[in-house]
Order: structure tokens, then C-alpha cells, then sequence
């Protein structure tokens, strides 16, 4: 068992999530399953495996307009990861993952599959920035304590759109107004911009894990290089922290990691 999958250091790893906000676990999927998984989705995006989300859906700053327009079929996101191949399922349930949510959540840990549970994509051109926000915004939980996981399958560095977070934002409360109608974090309030000012983007290599909270704030740029980066992403809730019925949060079957 590698260190950072000892007991002791997934303690520490879960004191920092709650401290901060967010954690990085390096290296804890191996050369060989990045590879596999990166090749998986290259394939899978080449062929735009439905179902996807495409730049043009969501109109980021950065995205085409239309479906029509000049890089209108770039894929975002290839969607449910979890039913879209065996690695993609066997990374979202496995023990080293299980181990961890059990720890954080101290009770059985589910994997949503509403919420992210999806390959990204970010393209060279095309592909948008992503504003400052909370994942919670549009999810409907009993309580806002859910924890996702993103594993980076290449490099990710400020230059190809690395994410950014401002540590200890999980735990600010913050009144409405703080955010715009599609629920980012408004960056021209001073009180925000001062906030926003203390972010930080930690680099990345293939295999590393950033854990991180639903409440947590952060942001990603576009990507600047000429290469694609892929991202895989989960987000698990504990068992008593059930999706509130009616909701999109309720709309698909969960899975429980026992
Ligand atoms: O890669 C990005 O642009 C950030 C994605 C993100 O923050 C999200 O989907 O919640």
C-alpha cells in the first residue's frame, strides 16, 4: 500500500478537505490506468459517444454561440461516465475511493450519477472558461456536504485550464446577492474580488485526485495549449444525505459503495 493510501494519510487528506476546502492526493491512479483511461475517451470523444454535452449547450465565456457557428460540435463533456466504460465505473467505485468517502462521510458513501459524473473536456479552441462557483448552486440535497472527486489524466497547469479554488470558501456563508442570476460568484464586488484574490491553482499531473467540496469555490481558464485535457469526475453524497425527491439531484439511480 502506497503512502498516500495509508490510513494515516487519508486522515490527514480529510482534515485538509475539511480545513480547506479541497485536497490533492498525488498519484493515486497509476500510469498505466491514466493511459487507459485517456485513450477510452480520446476514442470516445472522436466519436462524440453519446451522451454528451456540447460548448454550444452551456455558452461559457469562450464557447460558440450556436450548434451552427465555427467549433459548434466541440464536446465539454462526455456524460455519464459511470455506465460509459468498465475503467471509468471501476475508478468511481474503487476500495481506495470507497476508503476515503467512508472516512470522510463516516457512513456508507453513494456515488451520484446526476451530478458531474462525467469525462471533461477541454479543447484548445472553443473551449470555455469556467466562472467562479459552488457545485451545491443547482443540486438539491438534504444537507450540502457532498465531495467530488477529479482525477487528472494529463497534465493540467494554468495554461490548458487548470482549476482554481479559493481555500476555506466551503465554510463562508455568503448572502445571495454575492452571486449573479446563473449563480457565480460575482467578480466585481469588491468584497468578492478581494476573495477571489487569495485563489490558488494547483498543478497537476496524470493520475493525481483533487478531492473536493460541494460548497467550495472554484473557477477554471481556457485551455491555451493545443492539446485536448481530459478530466474525469465524480461526486458522492453520505447515505443519511439523501437527494430531495422531484429534483434533478433524485433523477437517477445512485450507486452505494459497499
Ligand atoms: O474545467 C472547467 O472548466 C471547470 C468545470 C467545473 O468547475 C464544473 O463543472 O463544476
Amino acid at each position: 500500500m502506497s503512502d498516500q493510501n495509508s490510513l494515516k494519510s487519508k486522515k490527514e487528506q480529510v482534515h485538509a478537505l475539511r480545513e480547506t476546502g479541497f485536497v490533492i492526493v498525488k498519484g493515486l491512479v497509476s500510469k498505466e490506468r491514466c493511459d487507459a483511461m485517456r485513450a477510452v475517451a480520446r476514442q470516445q470523444l472522436a466519436e462524440a459517444a453519446a451522451p454528451v454535452e456540447f460548448e454550444a449547450d452551456l455558452k461559457y465565456p469562450g464557447a460558440p454561440d450556436s450548434k451552427d457557428a465555427p467549433g459548434g460540435h466541440t464536446v465539454r463533456r462526455l456524460l455519464d461516465a459511470y455506465t460509459r466504460h468498465a475503467l471509468f465505473a471501476e475508478f468511481a467505485t474503487s476500495p481506495e475511493v470507497r476508503g476515503w468517502m467512508e472516512l470522510y462521510f463516516g457512513e456508507t458513501p453513494y456515488l451520484s450519477r446526476a451530478h458531474h459524473n462525467c469525462m471533461m473536456t477541454k479543447h484548445p479552441a472553443y473551449g470555455s472558461l469556467t466562472g467562479w462557483h459552488r457545485d451545491v448552486r443547482y443540486w438539491a440535497f438534504e444537507r450540502d456536504d457532498l465531495v467530488s472527486t477529479w482525477v487528472a489524466l494529463g497534465d493540467e497547469k494554468v495554461d490548458n485550464g487548470a482549476l482554481w479554488f479559493v481555500p476555506g470558501s466551503h465554510r463562508l456563508p455568503f448572502t445571495s446577492d454575492r452571486f449573479d442570476d446563473a449563480k457565480f460568484f460575482r467578480s466585481d464586488l469588491p468584497e468578492n474580488a478581494a476573495l477571489i484574490r487569495t485563489a490558488v491553482s494547483p498543478e497537476l499531473e496524470p493520475g493525481d485526485v483533487v478531492f473536493f467540496h460541494c460548497n467550495t469555490l472554484h473557477s477554471a481558464g481556457k485551455n491555451l495549449t493545443d492539446q485536448v485535457k481530459f478530466s474525469l469526475v465524480f461526486t458522492y453524497r453520505g447515505a443519511s444525505n439523501a437527494a430531495l425527491p422531484g429534483t434533478r439531484s433524485a433523477s437517477k439511480p445512485e450507486v452505494a459503495l459497499v
